[in-house]
């Protein structure tokens, strides 16, 4: 056979054995196999030296198209191999984005801190400003100016947790008032404020009593400010939390701080007064403590009580949601029982 033979019979071979491969470790065994320097084309390359001067150019020539003849398909088909192996690949990897994805289980903002920021949306929106406290407080502003000097016997109101003999968890929200009106410039306008947090007291848990509970203390300072200021502003908190229909009436009351004092009680929101089992059968809801702000209070925060006057309020939280919800026991609010909290899902 002459060497062209030899060659065209050998390219035909090849390129049926591209065709015919499937991957390309394979692909790359052929190209060693039949372009290397051991491959049967340098074998035929070699050979020409035999060959006379006239035709070594024309076979060389020849050998070299087959060369780039069965490169060019051997490029092609590693090519399409490729494209083959990508295609399976990105199959593989795809993601189906129409699957269902996993269920996400959304909390809820705890009930207490629900109520707290109802009351406090109610004041924002009548011009108050929200001022946070310390929870760690001092014998001076949780008593002293709040009109309680030590040996003053109305601190057994409050039983206290004593961090040292001056300092204290505090056991109301009332030493934000003082510590409100001694930085408060009155040139530039009243004083309105509400302050929630939470407040400490060794009282002994039970259904009602809770160690660590919430409070909400209101104030206002100005010139002229009024009982009937008070009054119509509990009724506009009473009546946006507890509906529209709802009065409140004052009982007197003391507490240290103020001046006359009161008890603030809320027509019962389930009966509407005609008695049930959250009103114990009386019609009313006791719900908070106020009064004026007692002239000794103004004075010690350098407030003129001669020209100034104000009220001020403390409501607990814990008792307004168990009113609401119908909690009978205040310790539920503090278990973390997720099957409890979760029910309370608001907004
Ligand atoms: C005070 O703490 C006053 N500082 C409130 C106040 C502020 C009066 C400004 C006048 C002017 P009292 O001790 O009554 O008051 O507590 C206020 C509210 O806290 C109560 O009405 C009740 O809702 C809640 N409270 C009191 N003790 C507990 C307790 N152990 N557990 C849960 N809630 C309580």
């Amino acid at each position: 056979m002459s060497l062209q033979a030899k060659l065209e019979s050998l390219k035909n071979e090849t390129l049926e054995k591209i065709d015919n491969v499937s991957d390309l470790q394979a692909l790359n065994q052929i190209r060693v196999e039949t372009l290397g320097k051991k491959g049967p084309i340098t074998e035929v390359l070699r050979g020409m030296k035999d060959l006379s001067i006239e035709e070594r150019p024309k076979v060389g020539s020849f050998a070299n198209e087959i060369r780039d003849e069965l490169t060019q398909a051997i490029e092609a088909r590693k090519q399409l191999l490729e494209d083959e192996a990508l295609t399976v690949a990105l199959a593989k990897e795809s993601i189906d984005v129409t699957l269902p994805g996993q269920q996400v289980q959304k909390g809820n903002r705890h009930v207490l801190t629900q109520i707290m920021e109802e009351i406090e949306d109610i004041f924002i929106g009548m011009g108050y400003q929200v001022v946070e406290g310390y929870e760690v407080e001092s014998d001076h502003y949780n008593f002293e100016r709040m009109n309680l000097p030590k040996e003053h016997p109305a601190r057994d109101m409050q039983d206290t947790f004593y961090i040292s003999e001056d300092i204290l968890i505090r056991t109301h929200t009332s030493p934000v008032q003082a510590r409100t009106m001694e930085k408060h410039d009155f040139s530039k306008g009243p004083l309105r404020m509400i302050s929630p947090g939470k407040v400490f007291r060794r009282d002994t848990d039970d259904a009602t009593h809770s160690h660590q509970f919430h409070q909400i203390e209101g104030l206002v300072v100005d010139k002229h400010v009024t009982m009937g200021d008070l009054k119509g502003t509990l009724e506009v908190m009473m009546q946006k939390m507890f509906g529209e229909d709802r009065k409140i009436r004052l009982r007197p009351s003391y507490f240290p701080f103020t001046e006359p004092s009161v008890e603030v009680d809320v027509s019962c929101f389930k009966c509407d007064g005609a008695g049930c089992n959250v009103c114990k059968y009386t019609g009313w809801i006791e719900i908070l403590g106020a009064g004026m702000v007692h002239p000794n209070v103004l004075k010690m925060s350098g407030i003129d009580p001669e020209e100034y006057s104000g009220f001020a309020f403390g409501i607990g939280p814990d008792r307004v949601a168990m009113l609401r919800y119908g909690v009978n026991d205040i310790r539920n609010f503090y278990q973390n029982d997720l099957r409890f909290l979760s029910q309370f899902k608001g907004e």
